[in-house]
């Protein structure tokens, strides 16, 4: 690996773990949704100079000497996500996507406020309210839930909101294979006074291609990642609606002030530059072109998991992802199997609840798979037939397991699933095949090891 000569020579530790994972996500199936392969202009950024830099404040504000040519990357970078996402305001600095919607509560809500959101094993996200959750102690989380076919249930969103009159209301999920009814939020929020903050993180790159509505018209405040669909480094970034100055003149000011001073220190520049890199690559007909791939590959790998004898939920999927409702095979909280058998096949995906799970949060039920990283790679239509097939094949070979009753019981059961499973001859045929087929489908890096 060239790229990384100086590591390899000034610390063969970490470049050995390094070089691990290179092969790992070169050889093998990225099937998790969150994840994706960012360009090779992108990397550079991130390994950039500008780490070196303090810039405590924002353009032509700062509490440092020397940002003239920060103050030009992070300008750059406001104004090129307010035009690609059609916003006046734009925040680019918050490190991630969970401080980003920290920064929104700061923004809007006074502790002890309530607040709405997704329930997490319904495909919610941990900051919208979970009990876990810093949001959940500082703040009163209403959760609201989906109906048995894994729509979000409007009726219960609007009964909630008028019952605790919240502040806040959040759209926006990590397992929800549907489209979001921005507009009906947005009626209730109406209704009873709340803000509207849509969470894009997975979808972002989505809304950029046309692939998917965007909540622009709809919310008073988008946040999002930069590194799921949107492709670029990990990130996040606030932004400001015209539906959100409407309602609070300072809203942009309030959220600016939320994260810093509020919550976060200096900016991560190499980040910020890397950010405004993938939003310059986003904003090409090319992006648009992989974003509509990414949802047609979501479909067939949803047509060949069906065919190939595996349930979904909602029976298919609108965006980027699909939910193995996993029950018929394994009975209840069987996405540990699932998941250890993909990995030693070479797939990588996550476990995940499913809507009314009869397993736990930590024992779930399902599994969560999604095409953006694969469609990055040029993967299309077909592959993703072969892609299921493979998914298919790989769970059956893990068919007869049963997630034990008892709780005490499950930790040693699982360990001893996974280590059958890696001595499994038909998951190691699985492993090699996948091998050979991922030497065809480079990522989008500089060299190989
Ligand atoms: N961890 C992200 C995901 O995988 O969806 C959400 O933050």
């Amino acid at each position: 690996m060239d790229l990384y000569k100086r590591i390899k020579k000034e610390d063969k530790v970490i470049y050995k773990a390094i070089a691990g994972e290179w092969e790992r996500q070169a050889d093998g199936l990225e099937l998790i949704p969150s994840e994706n392969y960012t360009s090779p202009a992108v990397m550079e950024a991130m390994g950039s100079i500008l780490t070196n830099k303090y810039s405590e404040g924002y353009p032509n504000r700062r509490y440092y000497g020397g940002n003239e040519f920060i103050d030009q990357i992070e300008t750059e970078a406001i104004e090129r996500t307010k035009k690609i996402f059609g916003v006046p305001f734009a925040n680019v600095q918050p490190y991630s996507g969970s401080p980003a919607n920290l920064a929104v509560y700061v923004a809007i809500c006074k502790p002890g406020d309530a607040v709405m959101g997704l329930n997490l094993p319904d495909g919610g996200h941990l900051t919208h309210g979970w009990k876990y959750s810093a949001t959940a102690l500082f703040y009163k989380s209403i959760p609201y839930h989906v109906r048995e076919d894994g729509r979000i249930d409007m009726e219960e969103v609007r009964k909630l909101a008028h019952e605790h009159k919240p502040k806040l209301i959040w759209v926006g999920a990590t397992a929800y294979p549907y489209l979001y009814d921005y507009k009906s939020f947005m009626e209730i929020a109406d209704e009873v006074g709340a803000f509207v903050a849509a969470d894009i993180a997975h979808v972002a790159g989505l809304i950029v291609a046309g692939a998917h509505p965007s909540p622009a018209a709809h919310a008073h405040i988008i946040t999002t990642t930069t590194h799921k669909t949107l492709r670029g480094p990990r990130g996040g970034i606030i932004m400001t609606t015209a539906r959100g100055i409407a309602k609070d003149a300072e809203l942009a000011q309030r959220i600016d002030k939320a994260i810093i001073p509020g919550l976060q220190g200096g900016p991560h520049n190499h980040q910020t530059a890397a950010i405004a890199i993938a939003l310059k690559e986003a904003a090409t007909p090319a992006f648009k072109s992989y974003g509509k791939q990414i949802v047609r590959n979501a479909k067939a790998l949803a047509e060949s998991l069906k065919k190939n004898g595996l349930k979904l939920v909602s029976g298919g999927t609108e965006n980027h992802l699909l939910l193995l409702d996993l029950v018929p095979v394994f009975g209840p909280g069987g996405g540990h199997f699932a998941s250890d058998a993909l990995e030693i096949a070479g797939m990588t995906a996550n476990k995940n609840t499913i809507p009314k799970d009869p397993g736990s949060a930590f024992y779930p039920s399902g599994v969560r798979l999604g095409t953006p990283a694969l469609t990055t790679r040029g993967m299309k239509e077909a592959e993703m037939k072969k892609v299921g097939e493979w998914v298919a094949r790989a769970i059956q070979e893990a068919h007869k397991y049963r997630l034990p009753t008892e709780t005490k019981d499950r930790p040693a059961y699982l360990e001893k699933a996974k280590k059958e499973l890696k001595r499994n001859t038909n998951l190691k045929k699985i492993r090699q095949e996948v091998r050979i087929f991922c030497k065809k489908y480079p990522l989008p890096h500089l060299a190989r090891t």
